[in-house]
């Protein structure tokens, strides 16, 4: 096998005898000939000059399937493929000759896996707003002009103008989600979230798709059962529409990399609605469900019908049968035993433009720092804690995806009313930062690179690699982007963006720090 698609990759080259996240070669050369089977449909789409729904969506659940941490089951992905080779059968005509991806000089594999890589992220967005309803033609449509611009042989400076544009079809498809959850949901709103769990049956639900989240929520209301966010479904809880279900209880545990242990002896079940998805323990396998592009051999599964509606019975049924604790329950062993809040998303945060503008103006807010992005079990992710732990009094720290599991427990005090954290939501509420330092820049009648706004990303898997080729593709600079720099960016490549876009490997927090604020 050869995977080097996340931050954890073996020795930060890459996965050769089995994945650091616990994916066998079987199930990465099945990955790999799903993606190969992406390429024939998208070329034989393009060849037709069609696009349908279906092809659309086959497009963006396939890509989403070889995402890290999302399916390890061999069977459901080897029946996908199949689907995606009998769509393209539809077209007619001979499968085209596809290219060797992980083969080449170094640039061209590192400028096509970075392409590729992005537009799994992109998928996974993709996936959440047309599970909503919501699509959008450029954003649709590129994934097909992405899959074939893989297959084709192109210049660096072809590569690179390949990979600004599709980080600008990632703003709008970003925007498009944000569309999708506030449209459904309302605008999220400030909300203070209990860690503990109250007595009684609850279910647990992680990932990002609050689509499921709803439809969990309502069957089962008046059931009996609390239900808990997990991970990156904590920004649920600033959503007026979710919110309205008085059984939303709280959250539990913290980011992805801990379920292993936080899951062990939970009296209730787990719904897994995206990554990140880790290997179970068989003290707790029994208790954890996946629906939609998730799977994983052995674990139960619950597909939607036709509509998109989905049947939670067998968990709510195995729910009831658990029963939760007996009493009121304190998590504080593994991050309970406070509120942690959430909800500032562009709406919430922009209804304070004016405060903030002026704290900025007065010199009460001297710097905002948008610190943010994937958590992991690496040990150098302390960065982030001690850096959030070390900004100073008069600045304020913007957060959001899970990597803010690493502070958000933190109580950094107030500037002017505001808490000096604010949680923006999940990592695809990366499109509020952006509104918020766009709207900052137009408040100044400067860039957002003039703005006293720095950018200190932590990176794991593909949606954070999307996510920072918007930011560069919409020319933001100065980005710190640790722990560590992707294996797949050549050195050739990560010379281009350190020169171009001032891009800057994450080196100790008290040193970046320092060069942020001119202390240096
Ligand atoms: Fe390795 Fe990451 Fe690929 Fe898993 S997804 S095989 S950990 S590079
Ligand atoms: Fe986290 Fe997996 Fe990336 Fe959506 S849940 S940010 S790592």
């Amino acid at each position: 096998m050869f995977c080097f698609q996340c931050q954890q990759t073996a020795g930060n080259k890459c996965c050769v005898s089995v994945g650091v996240c616990g994916k066998q070669p079987d199930t990465a050369a099945l990955q790999d000939e799903l993606v190969y089977e992406l390429i024939r449909l998208a070329e034989a789409a393009a060849a037709a000059g069609q696009r349908t729904q279906i092809v659309d969506r086959l497009l963006m659940d396939g890509l989403f399937i070889t995402l890290t941490n999302v399916n390890f089951d061999n069977q459901a992905i080897a029946e996908f493929t199949e689907r995606v080779r009998a769509e393209r059968e539809k077209f007619g005509g001979k499968p085209c000759a596809v290219v060797e991806l992980w083969k080449g000089d170094t640039d061209t594999v590192s400028l096509r896996s970075t392409l590729l890589f992005g537009m799994k992220g992109m998928a996974a967005y993709a996936h959440h707003a047309m599970n909503l309803g919501y699509t959008d033609d450029e954003v649709s449509a590129w994934f097909y002009k992405g899959l074939c611009a893989v297959n084709r042989p192109h210049s660096v400076e072809e590569w690179l103008a390949l990979i600004v544009e599709f980080g600008q079809v990632n703003f709008r498809c970003m925007e498009l989600l944000d569309e999708a959850n506030t449209g459904t949901f309302g605008t999220p709103q400030p909300a203070k979230v209990p860690t503990d769990i109250k007595k009684g049956p609850f279910i647990v639900v992680s990932g990002h798709d609050l689509g499921d989240l709803a439809q969990l929520l309502e069957q089962t209301a008046g059931k009996g059962i609390n239900i808990y966010t997990h991970s990156e479904m904590l920004p649920a809880h600033g959503y007026p529409g979710l919110k309205k279900h008085p059984h939303l209880a709280g959250n539990f545990g913290t980011a992805w990399q801990s379920q292993q242990t936080e899951f062990e002896n939970i009296p209730a079940p787990v719904l897994f609605t995206t990554n990140c998805l880790m290997p179970q323990r068989p003290s707790y396998q029994d208790r954890v469900y996946t629906t939609s592009v998730v799977g994983y051999a052995g674990l139960r599964h619950i597909e939607a019908d036709a509509c998109g509606r989905k049947d939670f019975s067998p968990i709510i049924e195995q729910a009831l049968a658990l029963g939760g604790y007996e009493h009121d329950h304190s998590m504080s062993g593994i991050n309970g035993g406070h509120m942690l809040m959430t909800g500032f998303a562009h709406g919430a945060v922009l209804a304070h433009a004016e405060e903030i503008i002026s704290l900025i103006k007065s010199g009460k807010v001297r710097h905002i720092f948008l610190v943010g992005g994937c958590d992991g079990a690496h040990p150098g992710r302390n960065y982030y804690t001690e850096f959030v732990k070390s900004t100073p009094m008069d600045t304020l720290v913007l957060t959001l995806a899970c990597g803010k599991y690493r502070f958000n427990d933190l109580d950094l005090g107030e500037i002017g009313g505001l808490p000096r954290i604010l949680d923006m939501g999940q990592c695809n509420d990366a499109y509020s930062a952006i509104k918020v330092a766009l709207a900052l820049a137009d408040a100044f009648g400067c860039t957002v690179n003039d703005l006293p706004l720095t950018l200190v990303l932590s990176w794991y898997e593909q949606k954070a690699v999307c996510i920072l080729l918007t930011l560069l593709a919409l020319g933001v600079k100065n980005i710190y982007l640790g722990p560590t720099l992707p294996a797949f960016l050549s050195e050739t490549v990560v010379k281009t963006l350190v020169e171009t876009y001032d891009l800057h490997p994450t080196t100790n927090p008290q040193q970046d720090l320092d060069a942020i604020l001119g202390r240096g």
